[in-house]
C-alpha cells in the first residue's frame, strides 16, 4: 500500500482548491473567482484499497500585509515541511516565469510535479508547450503535467504520477473520514464562500464566520452562525435593504450545507462588528486562524 501527504501550492487563483475538489469528487475547499479565498490549510483524505493520499490545499502565496495574512502564510510553511509529494500549480494563461519566481523560493525537499492548470481556457497551445519546457528545465521540477481542474481533464494522469512518487506505508487515518477538520469548520467555510460570491470588492476580505451553535435535532440540524465584520457600515451592506441580502446569503448557504450534511438544515445568521479583528490576536484565535 502507498500512503502519504500531497501538498498543493501556487499563486492565488491558480486553481488549487478546484483541483483538491476534483480529486475528492466533493466540495471540500471553497472556490471563488476572487484571490485569497482559502485561509487555512485544508486536509482531505482520499482512501482506496491501494493507497491513502492526504491532500493539503493551502492559501495562495503572497507577501503578508496584515496579521490574518501572516497566519495564512504560516499555514503554507507547515505544508512545505511534511510533503511527500508537492504539486506546484501554475495558471496556464500566465507566463511561466511568474509562478517560477515563487516556486524556486519554496526549497521543497519532496519531489515536485509542476501542474499547468486551466488548459481549457488557453488560446495558444504553442505557449503551453513553451511553459512546459521552461518548467522541465528547472532543477526543482521532476515533471510537468497539463490539466484542467475545472473540467476534470488530465487529473487521472496526474493521480498516477503522484502515486509513482508516493512512499509505501500504512494509512495515517483509519475509517472513512475524508477530513481531519470538524463539520463546523466546513459549515463556516460554505457560508464564507457565499459571502465571496455575493458581496463585492473588499468586503469578503474583512469578514469571518464563526459557527456558534450546531445541534442535531430529530428532523433537522440547527445551526447558528455569526458573521464578523470590521465596521458598522459593512454590517449594513451584509444585511442589505430590509435584510434582503442576508436573506439571499442564508438561502444559498443553507442549500450547500444541506447537500454537504445530507440533512435538512435550519440556519440562523447574525452580523457582529469587531473593529480590527484581522489584526487582533484574540479574535484571530477565536475565529480559528
Ligand atoms: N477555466 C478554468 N478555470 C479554472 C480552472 N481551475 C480553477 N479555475 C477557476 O479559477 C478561479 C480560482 O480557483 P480556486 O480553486 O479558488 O483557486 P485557488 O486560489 O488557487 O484555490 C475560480 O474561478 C475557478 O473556477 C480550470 O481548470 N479552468
Ligand atoms: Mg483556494
Amino acid at each position: 500500500m502507498k500512503a502519504g501527504f500531497v501538498n498543493i501550492f501556487g499563486k492565488p487563483n491558480a486553481g488549487k482548491s478546484t483541483l483538491l475538489n476534483a480529486f475528492m469528487g466533493e466540495k471540500m475547499a471553497i472556490v471563488s473567482h476572487k484571490v485569497q479565498t482559502t485561509r487555512h490549510r485544508i486536509k482531505a483524505i482520499l482512501t482506496t484499497e491501494d493507497y491513502q493520499i492526504i491532500f493539503s490545499d493551502t492559501p495562495g502565496i503572497i507577501d503578508p500585509k496584515y496579521k490574518l495574512q501572516d497566519k495564512m502564510m504560516q499555514a503554507v510553511k507547515g505544508s512545505l515541511e511534511d510533503a511527500d509529494v508537492a504539486l506546484l500549480i501554475a495558471d496556464g494563461r500566465e507566463p511561466a516565469e511568474e509562478s517560477h519566481e515563487i516556486f524556486q523560493k519554496l526549497r521543497l525537499k519532496a519531489p515536485v510535479i509542476v501542474v499547468i492548470n486551466k488548459i481549457d481556457a488557453v488560446k495558444d497551445p504553442a505557449g503551453l508547450q513553451t511553459s512546459k519546457a521552461f518548467f522541465e528545465a528547472q532543477s526543482y521540477c521532476k515533471e510537468v503535467i497539463l490539466i484542467s481542474a475545472l473540467k476534470n481533464s488530465g487529473t487521472n494522469e496526474l493521480l498516477e504520477r503522484i502515486l509513482h512518487y508516493l512512499p509505501e506505508g500504512h494509512p495515517f487515518y483509519e475509517g472513512d473520514d475524508i477530513s481531519d477538520m470538524p463539520v463546523k469548520f466546513f459549515v463556516s467555510e460554505l457560508i464564507r464562500e457565499k459571502i465571496f460570491q455575493l458581496y463585492h470588492e473588499e468586503l469578503p476580505y474583512h469578514t469571518a464566520v464563526l459557527v456558534q451553535e450546531y445541534k442535531e435535532k430529530t428532523t433537522l440540524i440547527k445551526i447558528r452562525a455569526d458573521i464578523i465584520v470590521q465596521r458598522e457600515t459593512q454590517k449594513g451592506i451584509i444585511l442589505g435593504d430590509g435584510g434582503k441580502m442576508i436573506k439571499e446569503l442564508g438561502t444559498s448557504a443553507r442549500k450547500d450545507i444541506e447537500a454537504f450534511l445530507d440533512s435538512k438544515v435550519f440556519l440562523e445568521l447574525y452580523v457582529k462588528v469587531r473593529p480590527k479583528w484581522r489584526d487582533t490576536e484574540i479574535y484571530l484565535k477565536e475565529y480559528g486562524y
